[in-house]
């Protein structure tokens, strides 16, 4: 190695120590980070590994040495009786298995327990109970001192003040408090209306929660709390088992997660680890990996630690979903009824392995609400398939000469004035789809989407390509194309123009409902459109219901009312609806009335499970709309359980009732029988 690389490194390493102190500060002193957990971890890897590669550089003084912050001098500072140890992070299942095989060259190869608790994202805390009372409550702090918060955990309902059963003289018990995603959001949006800074994430709110020096502002916090270990137990003999101590932290009363899992060798560890990634998004609050224990403790004696990391346990971590990055411009898109819906152009970002350019910032109410500025660094998040959303501003990273956000006043396709219902989150065009080509382009994706008219090869692009050519302004000219218009567009050859009018031919069949649901109306999904034409049996006699009689609908309130009303009671929309006629659409009282238009009539469905092709609601709509009832709980009345992916409790109901089952491609295949009019499988 040269001289000049050493030094190169010495300087990174140096820079990568600066800034790591600085984010710890922001983090554990402050609880205002400026970065995510994955750039911080990213970070502390890159620390990890150059002095792993260069032990000369190695200093006590280095972050990496440490874990953890100190404690906060305010609260009185308690010294752990056993030290709180941390853990490695594996954050491939290739780590995962590099860690078996490090645990099997020191005990030897074999098949072992281990317990698998969702890694939960909160603060770790330690509490000592003596003669059964809680005594002493502290923070983990840097492992061997943590902060004084007994006042505040005694306000959390879930933390008994005595225990339950047998406990040993003295007992220290660790686990992990926390806040669900409901009570971040509640939190939030009272800071907000507060005008109070608000909390980047569910954890920081329960750090900030809990290192309240008023404990009343804590007992205002719903905080809840998970055990996961027990520490100093004095003169106890406990179980040689870590799951069997789990259940002894039960039978003093103190709360486990349901959640954990018993698995038995390192395949169904990973398995099991892997699909967390996905389990997650279901539970009602945050988890950022899986910790896995050896279930032994005589193997977790015999393994020890390396330093502070236990060599018996390893925190599996998901990908990162979010990262910070500047937002250079906050742009607006038209929504098909008119809605403006602003956006953030960010500098492009990699998130768990997918670069982001663009994030959806929600309504005009939410970036006013987190004042969000162009200009602006901000927290992005990507979480599952869902659209990345900006989190929110880091304040300390904002430039001088930035502006409070302002909402166009005009909008930027039609040029018609913005305007925001009073008591509405969300702006409107005040224009409708017939003079404005952004409303229109939205329209026609919708109208031809799945649930609606389901026109294949009628996307993006063609719904652009027909605006430029000035062939479609409404919906309904959809139906009077003809090939020779088709084959002028660009790309269209003979082939894809005959198929696209076969597909818009079929469309006609579509039943009444996703025709309604089609037409765009505010307020009216898929469902709502199922439940109007259950109550007034056609879109002509919804049409002529007051506003009143549509109110009375199960489920459609004053607000969907006032907006189906006004919508046919639009001249321009009642032409829509005569071309549409014309062409031959579903409008009137269908021809087959009773059953014979209710093909699924009599027929119960329950799902459980995530469907791929469609969501939940989209399937129970369209089930509706064919006369069958869908519900949520099993019974000897259930003709089909619909089983998606990662089924519930409700599969093993059905099975023990002997309930027909319908896999995702089976429901399609009795959806699409059903609507055009085949007879209905029975069961
Ligand atoms: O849910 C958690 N955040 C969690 C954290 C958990 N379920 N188990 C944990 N187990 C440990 C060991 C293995 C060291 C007893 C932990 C943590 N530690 C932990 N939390 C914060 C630092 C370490």
């Amino acid at each position: 190695m040269v001289m000049q690389d050493l030094l190169a490194i010495r300087e990174r390493v140096e820079e990568l120590r600066r800034q790591i102190e600085y984010h710890n500060y922001r983090y554990y002193v402050l609880d205002a980070p400026e970065i995510s957990d994955a750039e911080y971890d990213q970070l502390m890897e890159e620390l990890r590994r150059l002095e792993a590669e260069h032990p000369e550089l190695q200093s006590p003084e280095s972050p990496t040495q440490r874990v953890g912050a100190g404690p906060l001098e305010a609260f009185g500072i308690v010294e752990h009786r056993l030290p709180l140890l941390s853990l490695a992070n594996a954050f491939s299942p290739e780590a995962l298995r590099a860690w078996h095989a490090r645990v099997a060259r020191l005990i030897g190869e074999r098949t072992l327990r281990y317990v698998l608790e969702p890694k939960i994202d909160g603060l770790a805390v330690s509490l000592t109970y003596e003669q059964g009372r809680l005594a002493v409550a502290a923070t983990r702090g840097d492992g061997l001192h943590g902060e004084n918060v007994t006042a505040n955990v005694r306000t959390i309902r879930s933390v008994p003040l005595t225990l339950q059963g047998d406990p040993p003289p003295v007992v220290e018990v660790r686990g992990e408090v926390y806040l669900s995603r409901a009570a971040f959001e509640r939190i939030n949006a009272e800071r907000a209306e507060a005008g109070q800074p608000l909390f980047a994430n569910p954890r920081n709110a329960a750090a900030g929660s809990l290192r309240q020096l008023d404990p009343r502002i804590t007992a205002s916090r719903p905080l809840d709390i998970f055990f996961y270990q027990i520490g100093y137990a004095e003169g106890a003999v406990l179980p040689r088992s870590h799951w069997d101590c789990l259940d002894l932290l039960r039978a003093w009363g103190l709360r486990t997660n349901p959640e954990n899992q018993l698995v038995e060798g390192i395949d169904a560890v990973i398995e099991a680890a892997v699909a967390w990634e996905h389990r997650r998004e279901r539970l009602p609050y945050d988890i950022d990996g899986v910790v896995i224990k050896i279930d032994d403790r005589d193997l977790q004696a015999e393994l020890g630690a390396v330093g502070r990391e236990p060599r018996w346990a390893i925190a599996y971590k998901f990908a990162p979903t979010q990262a910070t990055t500047r937002l250079l411009k906050i742009e607006v898109n038209i929504g098909r009824t008119g809605s403006v819906n602003p956006y953030a152009v960010l500098e492009p970002v990699s998130i768990g392995g997918v670069v982001v350019k663009l994030a959806t910032l929600h309504n005009a109410q939410d970036v006013r609400r987190k004042d969000i500025r162009e200009g602006d660094t901000v927290i992005v998040q990507r979480a599952g398939e869902v659209i990345p959303q900006v989190i929110g501003p880091v304040l300390s990273k904002r430039p001088p000469n930035t502006r409070p956000y302002e909402l166009p006043t005009h909008c930027p396709s039609c040029g018609a004035p913005i305007e925001q219902p009073p008591g509405e989150a969300m702006a409107y065009c005040t224009n409708n789809p017939a003079g404005c080509r952004a409303q229109l382009f939205e329209l026609l994706k919708h109208f031809a989407s799945r649930p609606c008219l389901e026109i294949d090869g009628l996307g993006e692009k063609l719904a652009a390509a027909l605006l430029d050519a000035g062939l479609v302004h409404d919906v309904a000219d959809l139906y009077a194309l003809t090939k020779e218009q088709l084959l002028r567009l660009d790309r269209m050859g003979d082939k894809s123009a005959e198929n696209l009018l076969a597909s818009i031919a079929r469309s006609k069949q579509r039943p009444p409902a996703r025709l309604l649901h089609g037409l765009g109306i505010r307020h009216v999904g898929g469902e709502t459109a199922a439940r109007l034409l259950d109550a007034f049996g056609s879109i002509d006699a919804l049409s002529q219901a007051t506003e009143a009689e549509i109110a009375a609908v199960e489920g459609v309130g004053p607000t969907i009312a006032r907006s189906v009303r006004q919508w046919f009671d639009e001249p321009r929309n009642q032409t829509v609806l005569a071309k549409l006629r014309a062409a031959g659409l579903p409008l009137g009282p269908t021809a087959t009335s009773g059953t014979g238009g209710q093909p699924l009539a009599g027929q119960a469905f329950v799902i459980t499970g995530r469907l791929e092709s469609m969501s939940r609601a989209e399937a129970e709509a369209r089930l509706r709309a064919l006369g069958a009832t869908v519900s949520d709980t099993v019974s000897k009345k259930t003709t089909y359980l619909v089983v998606g992916a990662e089924p519930g409790s409700k599969l093993k109901k059905a099975q023990a009732l002997g309930t027909p089952l319908l896999d995702e491609a089976g429901l399609l295949a009795l959806l699409e029988a059903a609507e055009h009019g085949a007879p209905a499988a029975s069961a």
